[in-house]
């Protein structure tokens, strides 16, 4: 398998889950600007729609779509843990949060990285993302993870979007069991597995 990053990005998520899983596989960094693969590559070429993360199967097939790529990859080995079975209610419970953080958070977010629009539409953005938050907050509140007592791949992905937070100078510990849950979860071995391994490919012109 070969998982098509950028430093930074949503597809630290899948990364985190390779490694959950103990899977061996291979890293291509992407620039994201000029679309260029550290194997010297067009990645449009992978991926027309022109963005990581994008997961080649030893097959040649190519997976897209943070929450897609990391269920089928919690599904080939489902005595981790990392989803519950499909066709169960929690397996649906756990499609509801990665679909929640893929539209309210990850897509919610979007709009911060755009530094054209103006300030008082980037306020609009930034309340509802926060309306977002405290929902959250609520759920982690009583649990340590979104599925309840056990990290799932739903926790690689909110973990992934909130470590954008810093960098709109939205202070997470505005929402303090958030906050916990992010120091939690970037202790993983996992996550710092993967963050280094990803600051070994150099970057890509
Ligand atoms: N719907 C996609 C969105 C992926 C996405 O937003 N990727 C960003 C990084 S977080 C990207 O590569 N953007 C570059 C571009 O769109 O050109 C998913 O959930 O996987």
């Amino acid at each position: 398998m070969k998982l098509y990053f950028a430093p930074d990005t949503c597809s630290l998520s899948p990364h985190i889950v390779l490694q959950e899983l103990g899977l061996s596989y291979d890293l291509v960094r992407v620039n994201n600007r000029t679309k260029r693969t550290s194997e010297d590559g067009d990645f449009l070429a992978v991926n027309p729609k022109g963005y990581v993360a994008a997961l080649e199967l030893d097959t040649g097939e190519v997976l897209t779509e943070g929450p897609a790529i990391v269920q089928y990859l919690a599904d080939l080995k489902p005595e981790a843990g990392l989803a519950p079975a499909a066709g169960a209610i929690e397996r649906v419970r756990l499609q509801e949060w990665l679909n929640f953080i893929t539209s309210e958070i990850h897509a919610g977010s979007s709009p911060l990285f755009n530094g054209a629009l103006p300030e008082a539409v980037q306020a609009i953005f930034r309340e509802r993302l926060f309306r977002r938050f405290d929902f959250i907050e609520t759920s982690l509140a009583s649990q340590d993870y979104l599925l309840g007592g056990r990290f799932t791949v739903a926790d690689a992905y909110l973990f992934t979007v909130l470590g954008w937070m810093e960098g709109f100078s939205i202070d997470l510990d505005r929402w303090p069991a958030s906050a916990r849950y992010r120091q939690r979860i970037g202790a993983r071995a996992s996550v710092q597995a993967a963050l280094a391994r990803e600051a070994k490919i150099p970057p890509v012109k």
